[in-house]
């Protein structure tokens, strides 16, 4: 009785929300039971217009152009010396890329680095006598741009922490939205791999990168005269056969001397001597600390490397012995130059600019190319903590991150209560589970250094800006970012993405959620009103939730070690029950593209998106059933006005360009077919529309996992 009496004061001290939902984008003259993408986002295209240069517009998009708006507020104002030290550095850095339009570099700033590595053969002439690995770790650790070989920290537990050295890129962590906008980096390596694909051509033809190179080469030459351009566009074909070898893994034949994935360096070292001999001169240890310089992982010979894959190595190392010193160190200039032309002169940003627009894509203009990269919208972590700073103090309702973590904490026991009574799992796996969901850290919004002058002025105490310096700017952003991702590998609670970018990450091998700043603007979450926090916000960060238990979450254990989550029985009830996903999407015709949805691609987020979606509304209805929210429609039950703001954070106006490059590869399916998938398996939306059995919209045969 006491009990009760309690339950019933707290309820009555809660007060009540209001829904108010925008109802702009339904065209009610659909029927929802047919089409409910089209009812709820028909007029979408009255409200937005897609600029021409933008491949997909959306609710992420136009959110994203909202928060770099607000960083270019902070970014353009006065700097104040009451400020943190880190966000004048930030303003300073953005005042340097911006006025670089006004002005033109006395000299080219290629041409010091060119003389403080001691000429660049391309356009100095000279020759060069050996390959030197210190000079290559060096440019990479300086610049934070990969030469011959990559590194990246990969967890494979939460406690361990791998260092790898690889050639090429792995699959990156599960994110809510497909990731529209490249940044320049991005494109530029996947013009490098699509060129080691195709080797058989010489310069002269109209591909962009070729085009790129041979300006870039040409403006450097007009400074150093004295080279003939004959000579210019064979050594430059010399750069191209080399590059075309490294990236698809150097020269395997078969001499190998055996080399295992995981290796110390003391070991490596003497297998580099026995292979090689004097023709490759390298100290991995002086190697691999230059290049980790700035990221505080210090290699000693009994340190562990990782190898993907150890013949790799091999390739490389041996690709470089069968090629002139020259060609090598031309190739190491020119890709760092490659990299850092948006930041140099003009004539190298032009040629960028033609580069970049004619394999299609969009490019910003200065003040948005400045406030992106400043931001790290879209990229990972450089100066974006600094910006966090100042938006938390004057663009930020604090108070939203308790009542955001009300709700992660409402969607983690909604998860755990629908466990015991799935029928297909048994026991055993029961309890894993159980814990397993027990165990998800969510991390939200910022690091809570950001909100701290001193240890924020700390955390950038490295990095030097200066005003008049755009290009040495550029490179030790570049650096910073580099080193900060490395450093991962010693502090495994950092923040890897900027609070700025509308994303969700779940990383399995860490059971962690990054749900960042951006998912706290008003159009994913009110913090009052929760039709919005649940259908939006509470339904991307259910949707991570589940991302560690879909086909590849179930690969990891209860304490996220490689272990599988489920008993052998309910893992085989599991494959029959992921392959009801795979089936239904595959059914989705996409009529803009002539294309069927891939099933199994898309399946894990897919199975995110629908057992994210029921959780995020049995935690709504609970509130519904409890009295707690105000229906203020005139035409709407609350049920009813939940999934409408659902599907309307899916609204999109796309290319058939950028249709068709989702639908070809990538694994989240197209907006529509993402509202269309997930509503057909709910019994609770049918109900809350009144759907006759067998519509579109309320199929007999339901997919239903978590
Ligand atoms: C790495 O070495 C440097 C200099 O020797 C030292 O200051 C730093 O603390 C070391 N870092 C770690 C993580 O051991
Ligand atoms: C490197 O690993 C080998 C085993 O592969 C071991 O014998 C050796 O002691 C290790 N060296 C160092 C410096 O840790
Ligand atoms: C698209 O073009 C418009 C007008 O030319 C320009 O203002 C805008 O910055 C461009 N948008 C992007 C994202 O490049
Ligand atoms: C589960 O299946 C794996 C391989 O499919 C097998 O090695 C293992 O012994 C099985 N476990 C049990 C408890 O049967
Ligand atoms: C998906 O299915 C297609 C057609 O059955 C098949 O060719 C492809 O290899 C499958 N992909 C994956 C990732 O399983
Ligand atoms: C909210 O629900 C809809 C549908 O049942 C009704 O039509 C509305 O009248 C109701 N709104 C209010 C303010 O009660």
């Amino acid at each position: 009785m006491k009990v009760i009496v309690v339950i019933v004061l707290v309820l009555s001290t809660i007060e009540k929300s209001v829904s108010d939902i925008d109802l702009r984008y339904v065209d009610d003259t659909i029927d929802p039971c047919d089409d409910f993408h089209q009812f709820a986002c028909g007029n979408f295209g009255k409200y937005h217009t897609r600029p021409e240069n933008q491949s997909t517009l959306d609710l992420f998009t136009m959110t994203e152009d909202e928060l770099v708006e607000i960083g270019k507020t902070i970014l353009g104002s006065p700097k104040n010396s009451q400020d943190p030290i880190a966000l004048n550095k930030a303003k300073s850095a953005y005042q340097a890329c911006v006025k670089t339009p006004d002005y033109d570099y006395y000299d080219l700033p290629e041409i010091s680095i060119i003389e403080e590595f001691g000429g660049m053969p391309l356009v100095t002439n000279e020759k060069v006598d050996k390959v030197s690995f210190s000079e290559i770790a060096k440019i990479a650790g300086t610049f934070g741009i990969p030469q011959l070989f990559q590194f990246t920290v990969r967890n494979s537990n939460p406690d361990f922490y791998l260092l790898i050295m690889f050639p090429d890129s792995f699959d990156p962590p599960q994110m809510v939205r497909p990731q529209s906008i490249q940044t320049y980096d991005e494109i530029l390596e996947e013009s490098l791999k699509k060129f080691a694909k195709i080797q058989t051509r010489s310069s002269g033809e109209d591909d962009p990168l070729d085009v790129f190179m041979l300006k870039v080469a040409k403006h450097l030459f007009k400074k150093f005269p004295g080279t003939s351009e004959e000579d210019l566009k064979k050594d430059l074909d010399d750069v191209k056969k080399f590059m075309g070898q490294l990236f698809n893994g150097g020269i395997v034949d078969d001499e190998m001397i055996d080399l295992d994935s995981a290796v110390n360096i003391s070991d490596l070292q003497d297998w580099t001597q026995k292979q090689f001999g004097d023709e490759i001169d390298i100290n991995w240890i002086d190697y691999l600390n230059e290049h980790l310089k700035w990221s505080n992982v210090n290699i000693t010979e009994d340190f562990t490397l990782y190898l993907m894959p150890a013949e790799a190595v091999y390739g490389v190392l041996n690709l470089v012995r069968k090629t002139d010193p020259k060609v090598v160190k031309n190739f190491v200039l020119l890709r760092t130059f490659l990299y850092m032309a948006p930041d140099s002169d003009l004539p190298m940003r032009q040629a960028f600019e033609e580069y970049y627009k004619s394999l299609g894509y969009q490019y910003y203009e200065r003040s948005d190319y400045c406030s992106r990269k400043i931001m790290d919208v879209v990229d990972s972590v450089s100066l974006s903590f600094a910006v966090t700073n100042n938006f938390i103090r004057y663009h930020f309702d604090i108070n939203k991150i308790a009542k955001a973590f009300r709700i992660i904490d409402k969607l983690r026991d909604i998860f755990k209560s629908v466990i015991p009574s799935l029928d297909w799992i048994d026991d055993e796996s029961r309890n894993t589970v159980l814990q397993k969901i027990d165990n998800v850290v969510v991390f939200l919004a910022y690091p809570v250094f950001t909100n701290d002058k001193t240890s924020l002025d700390h955390f950038y105490e490295n990095v030097r800006i200066c005003e008049w310096d755009n290009y040495g700017n550029a490179r030790r952003i570049r650096a910073f970012k580099k080193a900060y991702a490395l450093s991962q590998y010693l502090n495994h609670d950092l923040w890897t993405t900027s609070p700025f970018e509308v994303n969700a990450y779940a990383t399995r091998a860490s059971n962690r959620i990054m749900a960042p700043l951006s998912l706290l603007q008003s159009s994913y979450f009110n913090g009052n009103d929760p039709v919005y926090d649940y259908s939006r916000f509470g339904s991307i960060i259910a949707h991570e939730f589940i991302h560690h238990f879909d086909s590849v979450g179930v690969m990891y254990d209860n304490e996220a070690s490689y272990n599988n989550l489920l008993s052998n029985d309910s893992m085989e009830i599991f494959e029959t029950k992921i392959q009801c996903f795979v089936d239904q999407y595959s059914n989705f015709y996409v009529p803009e593209i002539d294309s069927y949805i891939k099933g199994n691609k898309t399946l894990d987020e897919n199975t995110a998106d629908n057992g994210g979606l029921k959780h995020a509304f049995a935690a709504f209805k609970q509130l519904v059933d409890s009295q707690l929210i105000e229906n203020t429609s005139e035409k709407y039950t609350l049920e009813q006005q939940f999934f409408i703001n659902y599907a309307t954070q899916w609204c999109s106006d796309d290319s058939d360009a950028y249709l068709k490059k989702l639908v070809d590869s990538n694994e989240h399916a197209p907006n529509r077919y993402r509202v269309l998938g997930t509503l057909a398996n709910m019994d609770e939306f049918s109900e809350a529309f009144s759907c006759p059995v067998g519509s579109k919209m309320n199929p007999v045969n339901k997919c239903i996992l978590w």
